[in-house]
């Protein structure tokens, strides 16, 4: 790869890992990590970061330009919980970061961008089992109308103008390295930590609330694997439906209780219910399965497993 690679983003949950996942493959000195703050200790001694407002044209800019970037990975994005709390700061930072990366790769600065879209772009009056790649898209959360917004934009700048731009629908994604900051499936995150530090867990969610998940690892195979894909076998430029893995609290708590019997866990939910309601239960992601070879490699028992002795590892050390 001649030019280097910039992660707008990268101390968030799914940038951290990207970014460390992306100097491995790339080596260090090719991966240039940006974030309004400081992140992990692992980022930020695995190689440069350089401090920016994703919301910051000029910034970004000079950072391309100084670094001689050719891929970027946009990940910076306010979630659903907290937009609702924040809508204009939310449109504001989830669109115009999207515009910046656009406009560069338009004006011929850069090759290639990532950015993540979500399962937030769907509905109530959406099929809620195995949602299609294509169906009615009526999204009411600020989140989601900014992804649904964004996606727009992706496809217009690959018509109009051929930016090379890729993108994922994420589903909750589920980790123990870096936490996650105001997402509606982060319940499915908290629990673990408190069923390793306090066996009790009470949920944000109802018992019976389905949605779409995935562990990290697989979530960055599918980021990795849609840029290195062939551009011809991109077939979606507004974003590619990704599943691996659905399940309720309910269901997770089960899974759970196999390795702590004594785990309870209440259920209380909050405003976040609301959004989870209005959200697919699974999805149905034939298309990226066949375009570029999507296939996932965890399922709720090994994510389970690992996640315990994950977290179990953090709290000791
Ligand atoms: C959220 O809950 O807001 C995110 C998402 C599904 O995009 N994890």
């Amino acid at each position: 790869m001649s030019g280097r690679i910039l992660i707008i983003g990268a101390c968030g949950q799914i940038g951290t890992e990207l970014t460390l996942k992306l100097r491995e493959i790339y080596g260090e000195d090719k991966v240039i990590a940006s974030d309004i703050r400081e992140g992990a200790e692992e980022l930020m001694q695995s190689g440069t970061f350089i401090k920016a407002d994703a919301k910051n044209k000029e910034q970004l800019e000079n950072i391309i330009r100084e670094n001689q970037i050719k891929d970027v990975y946009l990940m910076a994005a306010m979630l659903s919980a907290t937009a609702e709390k924040a809508p204009m700061q939310a449109w504001d930072l989830n669109m115009n970061s999207l515009f910046h990366v656009l406009n560069f790769a338009k004006e011929g600065l850069i090759n290639k961008i990532f950015w993540p879209s979500s399962i937030a772009v769907f509905g109530p009056s959406t099929p809620k089992d195995a949602t299609p790649q294509t169906t009615v898209m009526e999204p009411t959360t600020v989140y989601g109308i900014s992804k649904l917004t964004g996606e727009r934009w992706c496809e217009y700048y690959y018509n109009k103008f051929g930016v090379d731009v890729r993108s994922i629908r994420y589903p909750g994604i589920i980790s123990y390295k870096t936490l996650p900051g105001g997402g509606t499936t982060d319940y499915a995150i908290d629990i673990f930590h408190e069923a390793v530090k306090t066996r009790k867990y009470t949920s944000f969610l109802a018992k019976d609330a389905a949605l779409p998940m995935m562990f990290m690892d697989d979530a960055i195979k599918a980021t990795i694997e849609i840029m290195q894909a062939p551009e011809e076998n991109i077939h979606i430029r507004s974003s590619y439906n990704l599943a691996a893995i659905s399940f309720t609290p309910e269901i997770l708590a089960g899974e759970i209780k196999k390795h702590f019997s004594d785990f309870e866990i209440n259920y209380d939910p909050d405003f976040r219910q609301k959004i989870a309601e209005s959200w697919p239960s699974s999805i149905d992601d034939s298309a990226a399965r066949k375009d570029w070879g999507w296939q996932h490699d965890y399922d709720l028992e090994k994510m389970t497993d690992i996640m315990i002795e994950g977290v179990e590892h953090r709290l000791q050390e």
